[in-house]
């Protein structure tokens, strides 16, 4: 292990008084601080293998030493930081860039390091050397069966592959769509995507899911086939009560109001999950709450809400990943980073005041609404999330212990420098 549980469970001064006494006067001043700590306890965040790693961008990458060169490297990733922060307890693959040469041994790797697979990932957005047809224009919507039913066949294998490792969940982002007006029929491209949908559906064992997740531009520049939530929506109805949406906060049209996606999405009983980041113009993979902090909050403020108003379980009624890519920050380090903005945010949500604020709304108080928000939004949390991590057994500052500890150059000792993490 890297860094020793004792080393994580030792916590030196000054950093535990001073958490001493920023935790008492939160105890004192936040109303149900016991019940809030332990769903942040409970709450996990499923970690995406290829974030584990530079992904770059299409102009070039910089990978920095020591990233995993293989799966069993990426789930001792996962572990280590899960042994920080206790909040990232599952990994979520991506095939074929993560199939497993043994999948027993790598599910018992798993199991060691405490980590659980959440949904595996389909990719028809690359062709893979040695396959049979190109998705160069597209994969369920293609005109020709056979590439359609190449994508359909690779799908039902990606299920397989997470049944192997005891996931429950398929995440399909199609990259399909058209660069050009005239391109595409849309129509057809619809009807082709909804039916490859349904025969990949009907390879669903009961108790999986699958989430349809939807992205406004990128690869393609003119129309995307799953374009936005009401068209991922639109699928999911079709398919049927095992296929739901997946809101990636990268992936909407400048300025959309995604909290009120979330909202509606929830009401409909079609919200599956999140792809977390943070963006400032597009699918920038950004860490989370590194740009716009308060709308993470805005959206958890809904989740918050519209679970509770369901009886939803907070931490598994709804599948919780990052799907991040990082150009010039350590991997590792970003990823602690997001998980501690997506505790804050889910935290801060905890606070809001929802009878006082519908309160305001039936009186149309709007003054007082905001006021109501803004308070909860404007507590300092982190003593609350901190202390969570502590009575599950973490670390205090996980980011600042990473570097004491000198993770990065014990990983660039042990698997070398400009080492490239597998698939991405
Ligand atoms: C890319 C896509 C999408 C997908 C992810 C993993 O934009 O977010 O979920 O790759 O396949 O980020
Ligand atoms: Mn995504
Ligand atoms: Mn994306």
């Amino acid at each position: 292990m890297l860094i020793e549980k004792k080393t994580i469970s030792d916590h030196n001064d000054p950093l535990l008084s001073q958490h001493t006494r920023r935790f008492t006067y939160a105890s004192e001043t936040v109303p149900g601080i016991k019940g809030i700590i332990q769903k942040l306890k409970d709450f996990q965040v499923a970690i995406p293998s290829w974030a584990l790693g530079t992904g770059g961008t299409r102009f070039g990458r910089f990978n920095g030493g020591g990233e995993p060169r293989m799966l069993e490297e990426k789930i001792e990733d996962v572990g280590l930081l899960h042994a920080l922060n206790a909040s990232s307890g599952a990994i979520s693959l991506h095939i074929p860039w993560d199939i497993p040469a043994d999948a027993k041994k790598i599910r018992s790797l798993a199991a060691e390091h405490g980590l659980r697979f959440d949904a595996v990932n389909s990719n028809t957005f690359q062709d893979q050397p040695g396959q049979k047809y190109s998705y160069k224009f597209g994969s369920l919507q293609h005109v020709d069966k056979a590439i359609r039913k190449q994508a359909i066949e690779h799908n039902i294998e990606v299920i397989r592959h997470g049944m192997e490792l005891g996931s429950d969940s398929l995440t399909v982002w199609l990259a399909d769509g058209s660069c050009f007006p005239g391109q595409l029929n849309f129509r057809r491209a619809f009807e082709n995507t909804l039916s490859g949908l349904q025969e990949i559906y009907a390879a669903l064992p009961d108790n999986w899911k699958v989430f349809v997740e939807y992205k406004a531009y990128e690869p393609n520049f003119y129309s995307t086939t799953v374009g936005d939530w009401g068209q991922s929506y639109l699928y999911a109805s079709k398919l049927g009560s095992k296929a739901y949406t997946l809101v990636d906060l990268g992936h909407h049209l400048p300025n959309a109001n995604i909290q009120q996606i979330v909202a509606l999405l929830l009401n409909e009983k079609k919200l599956g999950g999140f792809h977390f980041n943070d963006s400032k113009y597009g699918d920038d993979d950004l860490t989370v709450g590194s740009i716009d902090p308060y709308q993470l909050f805005l959206i958890f403020n809904e989740l918050v809400e519209g679970m509770d108003a369901r009886n939803m379980n907070h931490a598994t009624g709804l599948g919780w990943m990052i799907d991040a890519s990082h150009n010039v920050k350590d991997p590792l380090e970003d990823l602690l980073q997001s998980v501690e903005a997506i505790m804050i945010a889910y935290a801060q949500a905890l606070l809001v005041d929802t009878k006082a604020l519908q309160d305001a709304q039936e009186k149309n108080d709007v003054a007082r609404a905001q006021e109501i928000l803004q308070q909860a939004y404007r507590t300092d949390v982190r003593p609350i999330v901190a202390e969570a991590r502590l009575q599950n057994g973490a670390a205090l500052a996980p980011l600042q212990l990473f570097r004491e500890e000198k993770v990065r150059a014990q990983l660039i000792k042990e698997r070398g420098e400009k080492t490239i993490a597998t698939g991405l």
